[in-house]
């Protein structure tokens, strides 16, 4: 019989360069201090793209849950305008991939909205690069995605998606902060890049989950193409990470000469 004429689904974007990884801004909840601190580092070492692991916005004028404070849904897309817009502020790209909370419009009006018409619904400027995959390929062993599952536990949806992909996995949706080792794959829960407090749903009503947590995560590219990734969270110290950031990057704009390379000893 003839081959089916129906795309496969096996082209998730890929990148392939140092990025500032971060997700669940949910704006307009979004936590503007945390968010600065870790584009300054990211800036600081020289690191101009990112990618958005989805739940960029709330879209909480369109969801289906029941909320004590809800916007318009023209409130809210101007706030979200105003947000995205200056989140991609100083980036020269920035990859968005789809969440949760970036289907709630389509959801509501039972038809898919691509990623690409919802950025121009916003009007977001042209760095702001959108894809209708909720994951995105980093070099060739890393990986970031909003995956459908979550769990209680720091680590345990990445560390199941890492052996299932065969990537290191760096998780959104989950909002816990953790980074294990499993097997022969990194498994990271990056954080939640908006204000905790924010959330209506987690601070109104108790629940038995673990709190929210902060978090991104920096993807360094060497020379080598191998990532290292600097985890970013409540520990960090902002100012000796923009120092180490701006020496590296003054490092590495001089000759290579210049330096000894600690990987030459090894
Ligand atoms: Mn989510």
């Amino acid at each position: 019989m003839a081959a089916s004429p129906y795309p496969r689904f096996n082209t998730p974007p890929r990148v392939d360069d140092s990025r500032l990884v971060f997700g669940d801004c949910q704006i307009p909840y979004q936590d503007a201090d945390f968010l600065n601190k870790c584009k300054a580092v990211a800036f600081a070492y020289g690191v101009k793209k990112g990618v958005l692991g989805g739940d960029a916005i709330d879209f909480h004028a369109v969801s289906i849950f029941l909320a004590q404070f809800k916007q318009s849904l023209a409130e809210e897309l101007d706030q979200d305008e105003i947000g995205l817009t200056s989140i991609a502020a100083g980036f020269d790209e920035l990859l968005w991939l789809c969440g949760n909370h970036e289907e709630r419009l389509s959801r509501m009006l039972q038809q898919w909205l691509p990623m690409e018409r919802i950025a121009a619904m916003l009007m977001l400027p042209p760095n702001v690069v959108t894809t209708n995959y909720y994951y995105c390929h980093l070099g060739d062993h890393w990986e970031a995605t909003h995956p459908k599952n979550s769990s209680v536990i720091p680590g345990r949806i990445p560390s199941i998606l890492a052996p299932k992909y065969k990537r290191n996995v760096i998780s959104f949706h989950g909002h816990l902060v953790g980074a294990v080792m499993m097997n022969d794959y990194w498994a990271i829960d990056a954080g939640v890049t908006c204000d905790p407090e924010r959330l209506e749903y987690s601070m109104v009503r108790q629940s038995t989950r673990p709190k929210v947590q902060r978090g991104a995560v920096l993807m360094l590219l060497d020379a080598d193409g191998v990532y290292h990734p600097k985890i970013l969270n409540d520990l960090t110290n902002w100012d000796a990470e923009v120092y180490a950031g701006e020496q590296w990057a003054k490092q590495k704009s001089q000759k290579p000469s210049a330096s000894k390379s600690l990987k030459s000893r090894r």
